[in-house]
């Protein structure tokens, strides 16, 4: 339809409440659902997580909108379409470093704004097995630097020798590898480490994860054509498009060995849920270390450095490392610890939400969460107790990536059980806590972990709820 009006995402952004009405859009069209929200059979409250946003995600979970009775009354209240050159109305601001940053859907919980950092809710997590590439967890830690693929290049060196440049469509010849993998922010779950005693970082719930498929060649096949022995080095650096105001670039390193195993299923990674990969995600290419902490999962990658030594950037050397619960801002050495590579086994309760109150149904209340252990390591159980340990119920492991090999499972394990709770409770607390093929177990508390930087927060998740007779 060319009789209606057009919009910007900015100004699609600003109807997020009812005051200034609910919009939200759906391929090139912009709704106005204000007056349906009441209306919405699966409730207002999932309806308006869409506000001033794209529902497409939400579509992609609930998947039974997809009707043609559901589109047409969508259609029904159609106001406009979504302007084509939306990013040359959108007026810059010439100043600010973040202007050109992406659109971001509206149903992250924004963490940090400048740079963007923001997380799904719990519930919207365990929703599905693969996370929505626009409901995925964004860690940014500089502006998203605008890549052209047509003059993308990808320099490959070994130490400070540049070997060769690829260009897009150089890395694209290679055999096209498809994995799914769970990215996890070292930092996931930083907020309850925060509450045992004061920290520095953002302040992350549980949804510093998502789980997503990724596509491209193997970083193990590029490696081989640079025809270095492996033993005559010990890391692999990577260094993102992303300049700090220095000109120095987002960076960081795993070792040779996990580089170049083909085992490891290290991707250049430059399709995400089968889509070209989105800005905030590392447009046009990143590399994807399954069961590595998210922060060596380099994105806007730019330069592939083989080398004696690590990386020599800030995130490699002086942040991402753990320490003891008595090392303090006047005490720590960074240098005395070893950059965090494969991560601990975690879990988390993602519903019923802390704080909820939870309808109970013949005795039991619904509880739903994630596991995931780094290194390729399964989940081989969850327990979960709400009478602080006297009685552990071993969850349902309902969805997990059946065809992964062994030592590669890479994806999140999702999981639920039916809780008996007692009659006259009003209130309960629920725990969990993931075992992993190597019999690795979460630590209880965050007493006995705790770290000045708030990283590897993997004490066992405890949330109260209210109970509904
Ligand atoms: N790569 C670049 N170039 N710049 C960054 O700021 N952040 C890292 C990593 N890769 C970062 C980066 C961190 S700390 C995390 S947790 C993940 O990207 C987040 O990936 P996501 O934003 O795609 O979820
Ligand atoms: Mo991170």
């Amino acid at each position: 339809r060319t009789d209606l009006n057009t919009y910007t995402l900015e100004e699609v952004g600003k109807h997020d409440n009812m005051e200034s009405h609910i919009w939200v859009t759906f391929k090139e069209g912009v709704y106005d659902i204000t007056d349906f929200i009441q209306k919405h059979p699966g409730g207002s409250s999932k309806i308006t997580m869409a506000a001033g946003s794209s529902i497409e995600p939400f579509w992609k979970i609930f998947a039974n909108h997809n009707t043609l009775e559901i589109y047409e009354l969508l259609e029904s209240m159609r106001i406009g379409n979504i302007s084509k050159s939306d990013a040359l109305l959108y007026k810059a601001d010439q100043d600010d470093p973040y202007a050109e940053d992406p659109q971001r859907h509206k149903a992250l919980k924004v963490n940090g704004s400048k740079p963007f950092c923001a997380e799904p809710s719990p519930s919207l997590l365990v929703e599905s097995f693969i996370t929505p590439t626009e409901l995925f967890y964004v860690r940014n830690h500089l502006p998203v630097p605008k890549v052209d693929m047509k003059t993308y290049t990808l320099e490959l060196a070994v130490e400070e020798t540049t070997q060769r440049s690829l260009n897009f469509e150089d890395i694209k010849k290679y055999p096209k590898y498809t994995i799914r993998s769970a990215v996890m922010c070292g930092g996931n779950r930083r907020s309850e480490m925060a509450q045992e005693k004061h920290l520095k970082g953002l302040s992350w719930g549980v949804g510093a994860v998502g789980n997503a498929t990724w596509t491209g060649a193997r970083l193990y096949d590029v490696l081989k054509d640079l025809k270095i022995n492996e033993d005559d080095y010990n890391h692999v650096q990577f260094e993102g498009y992303d300049l700090d105001p220095s000109g120095t670039p987002y960076g960081a390193s795993i070792p040779i060995s996990k580089a170049m195993d083909p085992r490891a299923d290290i991707i250049l990674a430059y399709e995400m849920n089968g889509q070209p990969l989105p800005r905030d995600h590392g447009f046009p290419i990143r590399v994807i270390v399954p069961g590595v902490v998210g922060a060596r999962n380099v994105k806007w990658l730019g330069k592939i450095i083989v080398s004696k030594e690590e990386s020599h950037s800030q995130w490699q050397q002086g942040d991402y490392k753990g320490f003891s619960p008595s090392t303090d801002w006047d005490n720590v050495d960074f240098s005395k610890a070893p950059a965090i590579q494969e991560m601990p086994v975690i879990s988390a309760i993602c519903t019923p939400e802390p704080l909820q109150t939870v309808k109970v149904n013949d005795g039991k209340i619904n509880v739903k969460g994630y596991a995931w252990s780094g290194g390729g390591r399964k989940i081989i159980r969850v327990d979960v107790t709400n009478d602080q340990g006297k009685t552990w119920h071993t969850a349902n492991l309902y969805a997990e990536d059946v065809n992964a090999k062994e030592g590669r499972h890479w994806s999140w394990t999702l999981w639920n059980i039916d809780l008996p709770v007692n009659k006259d409770w009003k209130e309960t607390e629920i725990w969990a806590k993931a075992v992993d093929a190597s019999y690795n177990v979460q630590p209880e508390s965050f007493r006995n972990i705790w770290n000045l930087r708030g990283l590897l927060c993997n004490a066992y998740h405890k949330v109260k709820v209210k109970l509904e007779p």
